[in-house]
């Protein structure tokens, strides 16, 4: 009993320590004194974006993208946001698929999709149109029996649902996510727009709220 409350009392007092230490570096990450300390996000993100409150519009725009309406970027947004595409996904896949089952049993066999009625089509029917269209649709046959069931035309493949996980809108939130200041599992609003007004300062020399092709250049180069 002794040992534990030595223990207790030996972390309680290192946390003492630890904290104020943490909580002063995390503040100093939110303002960048060079280009290199910049991290590679907010640099890409500035291509194709030259005016101050466009690029921090820009980069709030990935938190509401995954947060939408809610207080910041958590790691749970960002799960919620991949359920809901996978779950968008699935929806709009079934739809695409059930146009063909035209005998309204709710599933798609090989000829309903080889030959569907002229009006399912935009363009006249070719032979390569049709290939293309079965090859398409029977990826998601996965018991190659050549008929979609109702489950089957609404599960994605592995390779999609790979796509949105790992994609480039999932990415980007998660590096954010990566770089919370204080380290408290949720980037806010305030917290990127101050790395983000850090990072354009830097970028924009002149400080005219505008980064210019020569400051682009420097940019770049500093990037090196
Ligand atoms: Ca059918
Ligand atoms: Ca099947
Ligand atoms: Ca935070």
């Amino acid at each position: 009993m002794k040992k534990l409350a030595s223990i207790i009392i030996t972390v309680l007092g290192l946390s003492l320590f630890v904290l104020p230490y943490g909580y002063a570096k995390a503040n100093e990450t939110n303002k960048y004194k060079s280009i290199a300390q910049v991290p590679a996000i907010f640099k890409a993100e500035a291509i194709g974006r030259p005016l101050k409150e466009q690029y921090i519009k820009h980069l709030l725009s990935i938190i509401h993208l995954h947060a939408n309406g809610s207080n910041g970027l958590t790691e749970e947004s960002l799960k919620k946001y991949q359920e809901n595409e996978i779950f968008r996904k699935r929806v709009s896949q079934r739809e695409r698929i059930l146009k063909y089952d035209l005998n309204f049993d709710s599933k798609v066999t090989y000829d309903e999709i080889a030959n569907p009625f002229a009006f399912l089509l935009k363009n006249k029917d070719t032979e390569e149109a049709r290939g293309r269209r079965l090859k398409q649709l029977m990826q998601y046959d996965i018991n190659n029996d050549k008929v979609l069931s109702y489950a089957e035309m609404s599960s994605p493949s592995p390779k999609e649902i790979k796509a949105i996980q790992y994609g480039f809108i999932v990415t980007k939130g998660r590096t954010l996510l990566e770089l919370d200041p204080n380290k408290d599992g949720t980037i806010t609003v305030n917290e990127l727009t101050n790395m983000a007004q850090s990072a354009f300062q830097l970028f924009d020399q002149d400080g005219n709220g505008k980064i210019s092709s020569r400051e682009y250049k420097e940019l770049w180069n500093n990037n090196k």
